[in-house]
């Protein structure tokens, strides 16, 4: 067995004991089951992939490490005896404190069939909807890894070259991307079953459409338990992907942060996780440490109070809206006055856009779809509109004669965040008009492809007629960018010991889905910091 094997095992020990008890703070060590401390020598803010990578490798460095998640810990089930509700049956778990459930896919012919009222709770999935753009999040012990859709692609070496150029790509594609796809459990659909399963058959329908129009597509490697998958559909195991399973969470199959990184974390016993603990406020002190403002509250969203949690190394992967909101009030409430203007800045959507083709009669996708997408339609290499998109499932649980396609585009817009001092928060800066790029590339594709198929678009997805939704992204990057608002390690410029981890590093694109590529890029940049920073 492994050290990570190991630890992971003691982790989700750990994992499942504090949900068994109900308890809010996560640890191999019982006693740390007490309140809040008042110091920690390292503290990492959020769960997710840049903040589970950072505190796995501090606490095998042996230092005491506290992470800081606003969200709840998802192990323990609710009255249906499943801990996360279907897309076909959304509940309060769904989302993040709303009142109704804000699905991707508005409607189905116009019809709001995908959105139910519920009530107001810590759900595991956020829409924080910025006027022009909305952006989905998990929120949770393992952020977005909890909601997203498990693909895990590694970016093309010479895109990666091109967005962070100063980083050192024989050492990413070397080390780091191969370490990332290990410990996060990377695997692909055996081929001869895609073949023949029922869970992909829409994907060989688009395929079909691809082919025809003299595309290629491509297999995309998954954190979702390809050989579990198979077993769903011949009925051995509980379902889960093929259950409608995937933006409100997966019951079973998918290698989540918890299961991975984040119980190997724990598994050092020198990190501890507290749950339902939002950062608000980072002060310094005149020794250099941090004091973070830290306010509780409950399930149901209640305030139980506000504490203060002294550190001296600090490390924000609250995401990219998470970690950016939180230096741009630093900066602009005068908390963190010597923070640079590049903080808030270089923010994109990744290119995202979503569009469905109506399918012929005959090319039925089948009522059983897998919601963890298995191929994709490479179209990087085309010189004005680069495109890499990814066929999508449509988990309706019944015959839509819809294809699906999220399209990740080459999109050179971005935006960027102010303090709104009246919400007390960051407002994202991004005109509808910004999205316009990546339309022209999804329909350059898509138009080919419904000319050589005689299809058309679908009109009564997105809730009106629009033909493409580039009003939201899944996978927002950018706002604390690598080499601009910090060093090229994460170190935030005009300030020792606070560091970025997570996905605001990354300008605003990479091209494929993101989470590889922000795990591996957190993996370089810790093993640098604790050599230097914290060894040193
Ligand atoms: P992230 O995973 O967002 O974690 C941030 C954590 O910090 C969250 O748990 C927050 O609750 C927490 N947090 C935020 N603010 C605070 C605060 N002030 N105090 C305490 N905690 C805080 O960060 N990517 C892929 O590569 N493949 C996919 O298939 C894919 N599908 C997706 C599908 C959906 C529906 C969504 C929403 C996203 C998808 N993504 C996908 C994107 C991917 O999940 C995302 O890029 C990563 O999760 C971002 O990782 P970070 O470490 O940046």
């Amino acid at each position: 067995m492994s050290a990570f094997s190991r630890r992971r095992f003691l982790g989700l020990a750990a994992l499942n004991s504090a949900a068994a008890l109900g308890l809010t703070t996560v640890s191999t060590r019982p006693a740390a089951a007490s309140p809040l401390p008042e110091y920690a020598p390292a503290v990492v803010i959020g769960t997710g992939y840049g903040a589970a990578v950072t505190a796995l490798r501090l606490g095998e460095a042996g230092i005491p490490t506290l992470m800081l998640e606003m969200g709840k810990l998802w192990t323990t089930p609710g009255a249906d005896g499943k801990v996360f509700c279907s897309m076909l049956a959304p509940d309060e778990r769904a989302m993040w404190f709303k009142d109704r459930t804000e699905a991707p896919l508005a409607s189905f012919l116009w019809l709001d069939l995908a959105n139910r009222d519920i009530g107001r709770y810590a759900g595991v999935l956020d829409r924080v909807n910025f006027g022009d753009m909305a952006v989905y999040l998990g929120r949770g012990v393992g952020g977005g890894s909890l909601v997203n859709g498990a693909m895990a692609v590694t970016p093309k070496r010479s895109y990666f070259e091109e967005i962070l150029p100063r980083v050192d790509a024989g050492e990413m594609y070397g080390k780091y991307f191969p370490r990332a796809n290990a410990e996060l459990g990377v695997n692909v659909v055996d081929p001869d079953w895609f073949e023949t399963c029922r869970s992909y058959q829409y994907a060989r329908v688009s395929r079909k459409a691809a082919r025809k129009t003299g595309f290629d597509t491509t297999f995309v490697p998954t954190v979702y338990d390809t050989d579990y998958l198979r077993r769903e559909e011949a009925g051995e195991v509980p379902r889960s992907a093929d259950a409608s399973e995937v933006i409100y969470g997966n019951n079973h199959g998918k290698r989540s942060l918890d299961r991975s990184y984040l119980a190997a974390a724990l598994g050092t016993g020198n990190v501890t996780i507290e749950t339902l603990r939002e950062v608000r406020e980072i002060l310094h002190r005149p020794d250099g440490t941090y004091t973070l403002v830290v306010r509780e509250i409950d399930e149901h969203g209640t305030v139980l109070g506000t504490r203060h949690v002294n550190t001296k190394y600090l490390f924000l992967g609250a995401g990219s809206v998470g970690s950016t909101e939180l230096l741009v009030r630093a900066r602009e409430t005068g908390r963190l006055p010597k923070l640079n203007d590049a903080v808030g800045q270089g923010w994109g959507t990744n290119g995202n856009v979503m569009c469905g083709r109506a399918n012929h009669v005959w090319d039925t996708t089948g009522s059983l779809q897998s919601g963890m997408p298995a191929l994709g339609i490479d179209n990087w290499a085309d010189p004005v509109h680069p495109a890499f998109a990814e066929i999508a499932p449509v988990p309706a649980g019944l015959e839509t004669w819809v294809s699906l396609y999220l399209a990740i585009t080459k999109n050179p817009e971005r935006g960027h965040f102010t303090y709104d001092a009246a919400s007390d928060s960051a407002k994202l800066h991004w005109t509808a008009s910004q999205g316009q790029p990546s339309i022209d590339a999804a329909k350059a594709l898509f138009d080919k492809i419904n000319r050589a198929n005689k299809t058309i678009y679908r009109y009564d997805l997105f809730g009106d007629t629009r033909t493409f939704e580039n009003r939201f992204t899944y996978h927002p990057l950018g706002g604390l960018v690598l080499g601009d608002a910090t060093d090229d390690y994460g170190r935030v410029q005009g300030y020792r010991n606070l560091y970025v981890t997570d996905g605001s590093l990354i300008p605003g694109s990479t091209g494929v889905n993101p989470f590889v590529t922000i795990t591996a890029l957190a993996e370089r940049n810790i093993e640098r910091v604790l050599a230097e920073d914290l060894r040193g």
